[in-house]
């Protein structure tokens, strides 16, 4: 086993477009249970929006969320237990960027780290501009800072919203 670090907590994006989208979100949510430390949990509500960037659109609409939760994984070893579970849920990775997928899981913020390797970037890039991030990271905490300092309040309220649709009853 490896060694357990201080507990830390994580910020997980979720994202599917295909595969019945809705599902594959609910079965990664309870996936994702599964890896917090005692009742630490949180999960937004989904919210559905048009695949960016618009280059890309041409493919299903995603469905998004965001967990967070507090674990003791190491980055490496996190991004290794989301990375089966999206193997688990069927992703296949073809090297096709911004392709459709059934599951996309990334890591949007650990603790107040600040990573730029290939393997792994940490707050994910994009993390600040995307709507479909910022505003389920903002239902489940909405006081949060990025490491940088920059307000996730501001963030979403600089963002552009359009298309992003949040489903009632999630
Ligand atoms: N990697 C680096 N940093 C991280 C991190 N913080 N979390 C590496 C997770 N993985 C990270 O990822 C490629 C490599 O990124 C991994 O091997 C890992 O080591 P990937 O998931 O295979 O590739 P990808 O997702 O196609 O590329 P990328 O650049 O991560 O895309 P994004 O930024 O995830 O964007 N539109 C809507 N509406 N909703 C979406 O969810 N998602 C994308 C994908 C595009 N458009 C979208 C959505
Ligand atoms: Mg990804």
């Amino acid at each position: 086993m490896s060694a357990a670090s201080s507990p830390v907590q994580v910020y997980v994006g979720i994202g599917s477009n295909l595969d019945d989208p809705r599902a594959q979100v609910t079965r990664a949510i309870a996936a994702l249970r599964g890896l917090a430390m005692d009742d630490s949990f949180r999960v937004s509500p989904l919210y559905r929006s048009p695949a960016l960037p618009s280059e890309v659109a041409d493919q299903p609409d995603f469905i998004n969320a965001v967990a967070g939760f507090v674990t003791r994984l190491s980055p490496a070893a996190l991004l290794a237990r989301l990375q089966a579970l999206e193997a688990a849920q069927g992703r296949v990775r073809d090297g096709t960027r911004w392709g459709p997928r059934p599951l996309d899981l990334d890591i949007l913020l650990y603790g107040e780290a600040e990573m730029d390797t290939p393997a792994l970037r940490i707050p994910h890039p994009g993390l600040g501009e995307r709507a479909f991030v910022l505003y389920p990271l903002y239902d489940i905490a909405p006081g949060l800072r990025l490491p940088d300092g920059r307000a996730l309040a501001a963030l979403v309220a600089a963002c552009d919203a359009a298309g992003l649709e949040k489903l009632e009853g999630t």
